[in-house]
């Protein structure tokens, strides 16, 4: 079960050698690009129309690129202007589905990288949604609400006309969290005179939001860990779990992870982590963070058993499983080996190629489970799309029905994972196996619709 580097046949080396003349200032969007074109290739031997029909050029290239000006007039009256982005990738199997990322890092390379990924994911859940990503390089840490609500609301002011319940269809991600979803959905209304429930997911539960949606992406990332540790006859029961980031992600898998039974012993942000021998103490975190907006060191302050490291990331911790759930590439080779050296089982994605490739293949060669972001985090896009359905009929589903369904549905991206990969004669490797069954749900849609 490795990703040792081939090399790839004549038509797939031709487009990735398109991809990069085409996108030369795009470090992370080639990463996912080069990650998924090295894995099709069985794909590619087994359907060979898919490569003369064009597939892969197509895909590699979005459908449509959305970049505008944002201004908005900060609390002390000064004028800012942010970059607002919207890569629209793919609309085959569905509207345009995926978050918006407001962080200080946004530029074209990452919401692109975040769309091509994102298609794959989507596929990979069975549901109707096509791929997009969105947002800008504006960061609301230390921004008052006032200030939040006016950026937002000139953010919305351009995006609406791309927007719409059939054509595209935003949510959350990294600094959009629900009081961002809840400015951005009010302007739309405003704008279009329409309570469209179905533009947006992450909504609040009390205005058409899903529930389970808030708390999807982390138990989802915990309920694929459990599901690549119970083919091997183990679970979670008992281990020792370090989980990164302090945001939506990490404290519903840090959440999940103490339901089945493990003891999550770490959080971060970007200053550093905390680790905590007693478990992550949820309520403090939560008061933390989410309350009060505060930094990671301040968990550490007020829990006697945390100490707090400065600059580090959590992965030389001891632990039994690893759930990065902050930004990519945010674990690399060294990381990888600390942690194999420290004798870790699993690693599942809670956040969006968080691993770099030599650190994949590191943990893949010491035959350590490696669960990409594509199918462990999916939980949190496929409960979006379990909100479209409900506001589509408008309907409401109960906390207990929705769980159910989102642990159903992991079960099902992580067999289909396993299966594909199994059926393209890499057992066990689940990159291969997400990348190649969600290429194929879209190949196949994409020869369906013709030269579009
Ligand atoms: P949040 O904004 O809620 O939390 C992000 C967390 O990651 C914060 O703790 C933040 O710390 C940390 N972080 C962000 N950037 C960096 C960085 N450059 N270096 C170190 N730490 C960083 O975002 P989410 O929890 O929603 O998203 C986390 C990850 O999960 C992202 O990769 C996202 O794409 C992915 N994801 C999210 C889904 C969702 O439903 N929300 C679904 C699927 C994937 P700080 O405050 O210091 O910036
Ligand atoms: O990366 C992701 O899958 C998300 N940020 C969630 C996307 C969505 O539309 O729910």
């Amino acid at each position: 079960m490795t990703t040792s580097p081939r090399a790839l046949p004549a038509p797939v080396q031709s487009v990735l050698d398109t991809v990069h003349a085409r996108n030369p200032h795009e470090p992370e969007f080639l990463q996912a690009v080069h990650e998924v074109l090295e894995s099709i290739a069985p794909v590619l031997e087994t359907h060979p129309r898919f490569v003369e029909d064009g597939i892969l050029e197509r895909l590699v290239e979005p459908e449509r690129q959305i970049v505008f000006r944002v201004p908005w007039v900060d609390d002390t009256g000064r004028l800012q202007v942010n970059r607002g982005f919207r890569v629209q990738f793919s609309s085959v199997l569905g509207p345009y589905k995926g978050g918006l990322r407001f962080h200080s890092s946004v530029n074209l390379s990452i919401i692109k990288f975040l769309g091509f990924e994102q298609v794959f994911k989507n596929a990979l859940t069975g549901q109707g949604i096509g791929g997009a990503k969105g947002g800008s390089d504006f960061d609301p840490h230390g921004r008052s609400d006032a200030e939040v609500m006016r950026f937002c609301q000139s953010f919305m002011n351009e995006l609406y006309r791309h927007l719409g319940e059939h054509t595209d269809v935003p949510a959350g991600d990294i600094g959009v969290g629900a009081r961002e979803i809840g400015y951005l959905f009010g302007q739309y209304r405003k704008i279009t005179n329409r309570h469209e429930s179905g533009m947006f997911t992450g909504k609040g539960v009390q205005w058409g939001g899903a529930e389970v949606r808030t708390e999807a992406t982390g138990y989802g990332a915990v309920f694929f860990v459990q599901e690549m540790l119970g083919v091997q006859g183990d679970s979670l029961d008992g281990k020792r779990v370090a989980v990164s980031g302090s945001g939506n992600v990490a404290v519903y898998a840090i959440a999940k992870a103490w339901q089945m039974g493990a003891t999550p012993v770490t959080a971060s942000d970007s200053s550093g982590y905390v680790v905590d021998d007693a478990g992550i103490d949820l309520e403090v975190l939560r008061q933390v963070k989410e309350v009060e907006r505060g930094r990671i060191h301040d968990y550490a302050a007020r829990r006697p058993s945390a100490r707090f490291v400065e600059g580090a990331r959590p992965w030389e911790v001891p632990v039994d499983v690893a759930i990065p759930s902050a930004t990519q590439n945010e674990l690399d080779q060294a990381d990888a080996l600390a942690l194999v050296g420290n004798g870790v089982r699993a690693v599942a994605e809670g956040a969006n190629m968080p691993t770099t490739p030599d650190a994949v293949h590191a943990l893949q060669q010491a035959g350590v489970l490696f669960g990409p972001g594509k199918a462990a985090n999916a939980g949190g896009v496929a409960t979006s799309a379990l909100e479209m359905s409900q506001n589509a009929s408008r309907q409401r589903w109960s906390f207990g029905d929705s769980e159910a369904k989102l642990r159903a549905i992991m079960g099902g991206v992580h067999d289909a994972a396993f299966t594909s990969a199994e059926r393209y004669g890499r057992p066990g490797d689940y990159v291969v196996g997400a990348n190649c069954a969600g290429f194929e749900r879209v190949a196949h849609a994409m020869q369906a619709q013709g030269v579009i």
